[in-house]
């Protein structure tokens, strides 16, 4: 089963890296909002996880500079764990206004990344 799990990941893996998406060209201006708007997200993830890649390429496509946090270290899957309430990845960390949130799911990542990216 770990066998197949490892097989799956890296091919997904190769996938992602063959048809990775494309970047947005934004000028040094956008970027800065967009960077500005994102300095306090760290998404807690796994190298080979599919919801994970799922997340990572939305990143890409938006052209955004997020964190990752390997949460496979021990020190970050007992924070997730302790400070978020659950173990699963991905898992986005916001920080706002001192008040932090842990956003789960990849779908809802995605639409919180997108609705960012528009503003
Ligand atoms: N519905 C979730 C599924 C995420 C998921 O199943 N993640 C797996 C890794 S691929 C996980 O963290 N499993 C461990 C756990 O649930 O504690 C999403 O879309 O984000």
């Amino acid at each position: 089963m770990f066998i197949i799990r490892w097989i799956l990941g890296r091919l997904i893996l190769l996938f992602n890296f063959i048809f990775a998406p494309a970047k947005p060209n934004h000028s040094s201006e956008t970027q800065s909002k967009l960077d500005e708007l994102t300095k306090n997200l760290k998404l807690y993830q796994y190298h080979a996880c599919p919801f994970c890649v799922k997340v990572r390429r939305a990143i890409r496509r938006l052209g955004l500079n997020v964190e990752l946090v390997d949460a496979k270290q021990e020190q970050h899957q007992q924070d997730l764990v302790n400070l978020g309430g659950r173990s699963m990845v991905p898992c986005l960390r916001i920080e706002e206004d001192g008040k932090v949130t842990w956003m789960y799911e990849s779908s809802d990542i995605i639409t919180y990344l997108e609705d960012l990216s528009s503003k």
